[in-house]
């Protein structure tokens, strides 16, 4: 059995629930198509999240990662098509705001996914849930995630399925923060066709 190192975020700003995390509590274990869950969530930090999601891939060895973070405000599954290097945006669970500075000073200015984004998109309209490609991870800690960990399996030359998804908020949160939102039972059946397109 293939294994699949899936990760969400804790809560962050003024989002007082994060669907990430209940997404993963949900699938952990769980298996889909060839790949067994490995479930984590990390923390907002960009001091701690990528370093967190190297480890984990570290010490799981797995065939594919995929992080998933909240876009407040998007109405749909949006997987990402490249991360930037570059650190911007509010302050952090820690209380760090970074302006523009860059993720790693001799990296790439930037690293396209290494998922199945177009089959993604394909399979979850074709299930019924709204999809798109979306061209921008942002320059906070989703995009930062996504930057660490594709540039520690370029660098290590491993070949496997990573990168990023972003969803929307869950109707939990808007009920919280009115906007656009799914059933996190959506979200987590949504989140399953997407994994089911790995090879
Ligand atoms: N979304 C944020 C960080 C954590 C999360 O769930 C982002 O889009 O960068």
């Amino acid at each position: 059995m293939k294994k699949l190192l899936l990760t969400g975020f804790e809560p962050f700003l003024a989002f007082p629930i994060n669907p990430t995390t209940e997404i993963i509590k949900a699938l952990q274990g769980k298996v889909i198509g060839d790949y067994e869950v490995i479930g984590e969530v990390l923390s907002v930090d960009f001091h701690q999240s990528g370093k967190q999601l190297v480890a984990l891939m570290e010490q799981y060895n797995p065939d594919a990662v995929v992080s998933l973070g909240l876009a407040g405000g998007r109405n749909c599954i949006t997987p990402e098509r490249v991360a930037i290097n570059c650190n911007d945006g509010p302050v952090d669970n820690n209380g760090h705001k970074p302006n523009g500075e860059k993720i790693f000073e001799e990296g790439p200015d930037a690293y396209f996914t290494k998922l199945p984004i177009y089959d993604m998109v394909e399979k979850l309209q074709k299930e019924g849930y709204p999809a798109k490609i979306s061209n921008t991870a942002g320059a906070y800690l989703c995009n930062n995630v996504m930057y660490h960990g594709l540039h520690y399996w370029k660098e290590k030359n491993i070949d496997r399925p990573a990168g990023f998804i972003h969803i929307p908020a869950s109707h939990e949160l808007a009920v919280e923060k009115p906007m656009p939102s799914w059933s996190q039972r959506d979200l987590e059946a949504a989140i399953s066709v997407a994994i089911g397109c790995l090879a």
